[in-house]
């Protein structure tokens, strides 16, 4: 196979080389056996190589230019009502103030023409009727459905029948199995529609959001629908819209480009490989990539050749583009969504742009950064740990509408406050979880220890945070957690895996004892009647062990977790653990889901300085004598007094996380330290 790694890295590393090998493990079993060479090489490319430039076509999604073509019509109209309907979490509601600031911002929609609504507390998930009802009352012509709509056919052609609106959805939520109970709407995209191995399938709403505004952005040029000749020495090619057309004849186009071969001295042929060679000396990323195609011209397709080069030409649309970037990356983030290919690259760009260049950031999120302590210093571990947790703990409390409000808010004093309420229903939902999560023993089934899933049911759990419930206790419980919690006169639940579990089939498998249901692979969500539910939880524990066993299989044969944790740990000596050591390891960050943050063990660590970190002395900071490099420390959070006990041991076996980050106003390279072994008690 081709070495990838050495053609495309500036700096080939021992370490490096590592996590890039065990990025490619996982994906194969990712991918499995959909995988093949040519997979392996887009995916390569992407990972060394996370260039903006790299992105697929926006209109390689199905539905995009019909979406596209029908928001210009509708802006171009005199007479126009768009309404957004965002789902409550922060992929929904980063979803719904992407769009709502893109068409205030950019094109000059104004607040009479736009309304942006996202779930009241008592609605459930998706179009319901209620919801419809609301919809309807606001008289759209044009309907936009972001992060739902997928599974609601019927309820959206009631809208569509009583308002005459057209309709546009943006979704990545499981699709009807059967095309004929797809909803019948003017735009429809969803990644799902999607052939495997397609990495655009794991896109989540927000990132979708943004390619549309970039579809939009692309549709001003007089590039849009334009017909443009490719050849090389061994094809040629027709492309449209950033994508391969093959209606159009080639002797059709106006224009045409050559690449690798000679242009002649034909006056409409242009050498594209001059055009790429000249973007290189100004772009960075270009350059890396013209590096990479010279050494070898198969390692970068044609068709991703001319994508880049006019993607880099688009100067205007990219500034523009780049300040929505980080609600890209937030929904991402907060959905879990696996870290590679075009997630991988939206989530760094939007991290970039945080860190960088936070003057160009919506009012909103920049206010939300500044009380967070995150402006000017977002590191990929704030964004799930900090912004994410904030802006869907509105949500979960049954205030989504704080959310929106906080994220589109463009007045700078407004901005703060919205983003002051923010962190104070944040610090409830806390509270909520913490007393949830005391009531584990009452609610949990018995029959959980010994079954591949553990289920709870609590009366007094909060409504609002069941699924994060689920995930506290599979991360308890090293297995997919289900928990249910009354809802009026049914149970609402929701069910999260640990490892890459399907648990939409679980509940897809129990569908006859439930009202209604929907969600991902990894997390779904449903409402079962209450006479039903007995009968329910028993089937859930009779089928269980059917549906994951394949998963259990996996995991005992790897030993390893292959999407969530970096194991084994590298190890490392103590003497070694420096800060170009740590610059090495971050080196193909972002990491997340597919891509964990790579965790190091140290060997010989010497003896531990021990000092307590913040008032509860709930963590605490770690200095270890044998190393040389005093710049970097460790920190233990949450370390429930062991702490204590390893003042003054030696030689203990320490595990953790490496990250860069500013903490506390200042940058620091630190160990999050995960586990310590070998505490003399
Ligand atoms: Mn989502």
């Amino acid at each position: 196979m081709t070495d990838w790694y050495h053609l495309f890295s500036d700096r080939p590393s021992e370490y490096a080389a590592i996590i890039y090998r065990r990025f490619l493990e996982r994906l194969n079993t990712y991918a499995g056996d959909k995988t093949n060479e040519e997979y392996l090489r887009q995916q390569a490319l992407r990972y060394l190589l996370p260039s903006i430039h790299l992105l697929k076509s926006p209109f390689a999604f199905p539905g995009m230019v019909e979406a596209v073509d029908l928001l210009r019509a509708t802006v171009a109209a005199g007479e126009k009502r768009i309404v957004i309907y965002g789902d409550r979490d922060a992929d929904g509601v980063t979803s719904a103030s992407l769009l709502h600031l893109f068409f205030r911002e950019q094109l000059k929609i104004g607040s009479a023409d736009l309304v942006t609504l996202v779930p009241r507390e008592e609605d459930k998930y998706g179009i319901t009727p209620g919801v419809a009802a609301r919809i309807i009352a606001e008289k759209p012509t044009l309907l936009i459905t972001l992060d739902c709509g997928s599974s609601n056919k019927a309820e959206l052609a009631t809208i569509a029948a009583q308002t005459g609106c057209k309709t546009i959805i943006v979704d990545h939520h499981f699709i009807p199995e059967s095309p004929a109970d797809y909803p019948q709407v003017e735009a429809f995209i969803n990644p799902k529609l999607l052939p495997e191995p397609d990495f655009a399938r794991d896109y989540c709403t927000a990132a979708i959001t943004l390619r549309l505004v970039q579809g939009i952005l692309f549709s001003y040029s007089r590039e849009y629908h334009e017909a443009i000749g490719l050849k090389t020495a061994t094809a040629q090619v027709v492309i449209r819209d950033g994508i391969i057309d093959q209606q159009t004849d080639f002797s059709a186009c106006a224009r045409q480009y050559v690449l690798g071969i000679d242009a002649g001295d034909s006056s409409t042929s242009h050498d594209l490989l001059k055009i790429f060679e000249h973007t290189a000396r100004e772009n960075y990323d270009m350059r890396r990539m013209f590096l990479a195609y010279q050494k070898m011209p198969t390692a970068i397709s044609p068709l991703e050749v001319f994508n880049a080069v006019q993607s880099a030409s688009f100067r205007k649309s990219h500034t523009i583009l780049s300040q929505y970037l980080p609600l890209a990356a937030i929904g991402l983030v907060a959905d879990l969504m696996p870290v590679y290919a075009d997630n991988r690259i939206l989530v760094r760009e939007g991290l970039n742009v945080m860190a960088r260049a936070q003057d160009t950031l919506p009012m909103g999120l920049l206010a939300l950064l500044k009380k967070l302590n995150l402006a000017g210093s977002v590191a990929e571990q704030d964004l799930g740990f900090s912004v994410c947790p904030a802006i869907n703990a509105a949500g979960r409390m049954g205030n989504a509408t704080l959310a929106l409000k906080a994220l589109t808010e463009t007045d700078p004093l407004e901005a703060t406050k919205a983003a002051f309420a923010l962190t104070q229903i944040n610090a409830a939902r806390k509270e909520a979880s913490q007393s949830s999560l005391d009531l584990l023993e009452e609610a949990l089934d018995s029959r959980s220890h010994d079954a591949p899933l553990a289920v709870a049911l609590h009366d007094n759990f909060h409504r609002g945070i069941s699924g994060l419930i689920a995930s506290k206790i599979a991360e308890r419980f090293s297995k997919p957690a289900l928990v249910l919690v009354p809802d009026g006169e049914c149970y609402r639940g929701s069910v999260r895996a640990f490892r890459n579990e399907n648990v939409h089939g679980l509940i897809d498998a129990l569908a006859e004892h439930l009202i209604q249901y929907g969600g991902h692979r990894q997390a779904a969500g449903f409402s079962v009647a209450k006479e039903k539910l007995s009968a329910f939880i028993d089937a859930i524990f009779e089928i269980a062990p059917q549906i994951f066993a394949a998963v259990e299989a996996d995991a005992a044969a790897e030993g390893i977790d292959p999407f969530r944790n970096f194991h084994p740990p590298l190890e490392i000596e103590s003497k070694h653990m420096r800060t170009p050591l740590w610059d090495e390891l971050l080196l193909h960050a972002p990491y997340g889901v597919l891509n964990p943050h790579p965790v190091v063990a140290l060997k010989k660590p010497g003896k531990v300085e021990v000092a307590n970190l913040g008032k509860t002395g709930a963590h605490a900071k770690i200095k270890f004598t044998a190393p040389a490099d005093s710049n970097i420390e460790g920190v233990w959070f949450f370390h429930n007094g062991e702490a204590n006990n390893a003042a003054g041991s030696e030689d203990l076996e320490i595990s953790g996380e490496p990250q860069i980050g500013k903490f506390m106003g200042r940058m620091q390279y630190r160990l999050k330290i995960t586990r310590v072994e070998g505490i003399k008690k």
